[in-house]
């Protein structure tokens, strides 16, 4: 599938629904299932790309294995969870605002698909660079563009165990860096870490072993070679205007 239908499959520039402000939550994708247990306007989508494009910063077997199976187990069993509650028609994003009263397979395999999306589509093959404005907002927020770095991959490389490393805006329209836990986001009540997501990168050991086994650090190094600049931007102003 090429890469601009596949945007439009996941909604990227839908309405955004009715959420609390407080949420800032910027559907990036969202969607919500019928009476009948289907995804309305959304099914599973093609990665972007060929899965040996990230190489040799991301190998092919990781790719495979991370989309074909991790990926899509998160997909199915999200359905499989959030068919039949209360919630059933609720798109995604407002799942993760109540998520603390929701059940921990809606909780984590709703945050996986959810992320495991924002990351496939914020990695490209093709060069790109942030724009001027997100680099301004870059060196006010955080000082320069090298103490953003250092601060993402810090804080990719200190999250404990499993979980997701993020540039996230905040209600103020502040940019910050920082990590959840498992599959958590920024989107979700029970995240310490509240915002608009606007980059993220998995730091699971499934997304990196197969590569670099224990040096994350290289992973995370490797990464910044394939960053989809364009689309960090496209979520950065999206996330601007709300
Ligand atoms: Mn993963």
């Amino acid at each position: 599938m090429e890469r601009r239908k596949f945007l439009s499959t996941v909604g990227l520039g839908a309405v955004i629904m009715a959420i609390p402000a407080e949420l800032l939550a910027t559907p990036v994708f969202d969607f919500s299932i019928d009476k009948n247990g289907e995804f309305k306007g959304h099914e599973f989508p093609e990665l972007p790309y060929a899965y040996d494009a990230p190489e040799p910063y991301i190998d092919k077997m990781t790719m495979e294995i991370h989309y074909d199976r991790h990926h899509s187990g998160c997909y199915t069993r999200y359905l499989a969870a959030i068919k039949g509650s209360d919630h059933e028609s609720t798109p995604l994003s407002q799942v993760f605002s109540k998520v603390s009263k929701l059940s921990a397979a809606i909780r984590n395999n709703g945050g996986c698909y959810y992320n495991h999306t924002l990351f496939w589509n914020n990695m490209s093959p093709d060069k790109s660079e942030p724009s001027s404005k997100l680099k301004k907002a870059i060196d006010e927020n955080f000082g320069s563009w090298e103490k953003f770095r250092d601060e993402f991959n810090n804080a990719a490389a200190t999250r404990f165990g499993s979980g997701w490393t993020w540039l996230v805006m905040d209600a103020n329209k502040k940019l910050f860096a920082g990590s959840t836990a498992n599959q958590d986001n920024p989107l979700m009540d029970v995240s310490e870490l509240r915002g608009t997501p606007l980059l993220t990168l998995d730091v699971w050991e499934h997304a990196y072993y197969l590569k670099y086994q224990n040096k994350r650090p290289d992973y995370i190094s490797a990464f910044r070679n394939v960053i989809n600049w364009d689309e960090v931007n496209k979520r950065f102003e999206k996330a601007l205007s709300l």
